[in-house]
């Protein structure tokens, strides 16, 4: 009995649970790289080449180990171009019995294996690289109407021992974001992460990815990602010996010029199988335990990632395909061309939007309190915002940029996942950045032509939004602040908005 085992582009780690079962000397295993994954949004350069260039590698490690594989390279002439195809394809020009793949992180491509048209079994296998089933999410969530990560963080921390001292919170806090609001503006010599050349795998394949997907958003070069797991246990161990004790400090701070901060910039690699959240977690309590790390930054850190990333994991897969949907403020405006060029005077966009053509990466305040709040405050349609940010990050899958775009920046679901809107006046950027120094705008003056946009949009958005969010007991303060103001005040905020919102048509 020989079974097919598709092995996706994200699922690049031996300990993977198809691979786990794969019986070497009679199966075999289908990577294919295909035209459909790289344009059903035309994702960046080096997005498409470092995945082709880790699948790459990957495959030579699996052939080296004794497994039995068939690799189709985007040009080979058979290649339908689709996955399902393939995978059809390659069956009929084999003697299989059966296909096994672990299930896919994206409900689209999951959608498409069920649908195969084929007269053999589909076993589909669980993901197990993360710590919570879909079965754990959907039970904790069950008669909940908002859901809030920090009770589902705890239940994690608690259930998987994560810096636990029996049962109490190493420290005494499940928290320690109060220590994490620091930013001295004159913050240097930052350490980079590691960076690597591309070796005699990834050049062809920037060949490739230059030809094929030119007219993609993003620089391509310099190519400097991890494409094997050894590469990306360096970075990560990098990160641990000279990043991760200022993580915590500096984790909201943002400057000009400096992408990485102290920021691990590992999710490429977590996110396609190269790094397993589990081996990091226990990396990072390691350090902790031996005294190097402060518990601020080891606590914040792995929140993010026993926290936030299992718990938009969990939404997403007990709401789609519903919260692709979500619209709450029935947000219509396309999203302005700058998006794309950079070609803006709000010096913190221009900022972040050249960095994520450049590097494929902006962290997450950054993503968050900048990019989104620009298209939150100002009514982007969520589905543009999704596709923009699909399209520009190379860690963006859809389970895990969805929620993020939809739930955190966009408040499309109406409150289900984040208890508030993540809405911010200049001020905020201006606190936590030093773009507001080169900046076109001035962010200490609140209306007129030369004011910060983001200083009258975000009354603006209140002020619009006040049935939607007025009852919000965490934004009992700011309304109390608005409903004080005249209005002559709020008739300015209202023109200011919309002679710049008229702009962006
Ligand atoms: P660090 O700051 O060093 O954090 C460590 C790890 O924690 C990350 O590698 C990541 O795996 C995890 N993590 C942190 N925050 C989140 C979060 N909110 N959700 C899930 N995991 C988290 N992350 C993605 O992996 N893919 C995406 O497509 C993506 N889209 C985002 C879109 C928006 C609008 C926002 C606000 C956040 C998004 N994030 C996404 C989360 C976060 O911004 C990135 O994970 C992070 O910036 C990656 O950089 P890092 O590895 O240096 O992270
Ligand atoms: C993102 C991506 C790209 C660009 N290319 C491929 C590919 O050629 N082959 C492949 O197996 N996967 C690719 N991926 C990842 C998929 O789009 C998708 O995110 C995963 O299969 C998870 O569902
Ligand atoms: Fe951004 Fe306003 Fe600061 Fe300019 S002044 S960088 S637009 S926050």
């Amino acid at each position: 009995m020989a079974s097919l085992i598709l092995l996706l582009g994200d699922q690049l780690n031996t300990k993977i649970s198809s691979l786990r079962c794969c019986n070497k000397s009679t199966d075999l295993i289908l990577m294919c790289e295909v035209v459909q994954e790289c344009t059903y949004v035309k994702h960046h350069k080096k997005k498409i080449a470092l995945i082709f260039s880790a699948m790459r590698h990957f495959v030579a490690e699996l052939n080296e180990n004794g497994f039995k594989t068939i690799y189709v390279k985007l040009n080979d002439p058979e290649n339908t171009g689709k996955l399902s195809s393939e995978l059809i394809r390659i069956t009929r020009l084999n003697n299989i019995d059966s296909i096994l793949v672990t299930e896919p992180s994206e409900y689209r491509v999951l959608q498409e294996l069920k649908s195969l048209k084929i007269n053999i079994q589909v076993n589909i296998l669980d993901d197990d690289r993360f710590y919570a089933s879909h079965e754990e999410f959907t039970h904790w969530a069950k008669d909940k109407t908002r859901l809030r990560m920090e009770n589902f963080y705890r239940l994690m921390r608690s259930k998987h021992k994560v810096l636990m001292n029996e049962t109490k919170p190493e420290g005494g806090k499940w928290n320690y974001d109060k220590q994490n609001r620091n930013f001295p503006k004159h913050l240097k010599n930052i350490p980079d992460p590691v960076q690597f050349i591309p070796d005699e795998i990834t050049k062809p394949v920037l060949t490739l990815v230059e030809n094929q997907f030119h007219d993609h958003f993003g620089d391509l070069y310099p190519f400097t990602f991890a494409t094997t797991r050894k590469q990306a246990l360096k970075v990560l161990n990098d990160f641990i010996k000279h990043r991760l004790a200022h993580f915590g400090e500096y984790q909201d701070a943002m400057l000009q010029n400096q992408p990485y901060m102290y920021h691990s910039v590992i999710s490429f690699y977590l996110n396609i199988g190269l790094l397993l959240p589990k081996e990091v977690i226990n990396k990072i309590e390691s350090a902790y335990t031996k005294g190097n790390i402060p518990i601020n930054s080891a606590e914040g850190f792995i929140r993010q990632i026993l926290g936030w990333r299992e718990y938009v994991r969990g939404i997403y897969w007990l709401n789609m395909p519903d919260y692709a949907k979500k619209n709450y403020f029935k947000a219509q405006r396309k999203l302005p061309g700058f998006f794309w060029s950079s070609e803006t005077k709000l010096n913190c966009l221009h900022q972040c939007i050249n960095q994520s053509r450049e590097y494929a990466y902006a962290h997450h305040i950054q993503r968050l309190m900048v990019l989104g709040n620009f298209t939150l405050l100002t009514g982007i349609n969520p589905d543009e915002v999704n596709e923009w940010y699909m399209i520009v990050y190379a860690d963006a899958f859809e389970w895990v940029e969805l929620p993020n775009v939809s739930g955190m920046i966009l408040y499309a679901d109406g409150g289900y996942l984040a208890s508030k809107p993540y809405s911010a006046g200049g001020a905020y950027i201006n606190k936590m950045s030093n773009y507001c120094e080169s900046c076109h705008y001035d962010v200490k003056q609140k209306s007129g032509p030369d004011a910060c946009p983001f200083n009258y949009l975000y009354w603006n958005f209140l002020h619009t939004h006040r049935k939607k969010l007025g009852n919000n007991q965490r934004l009992a303060m700011v309304y109390s602040t608005l409903s004080k103001m005249s209005a002559d005040k709020i008739k300015q905020i209202r023109l200011d908005s919309k002679n710049y919102l008229s702009t962006l048509n």
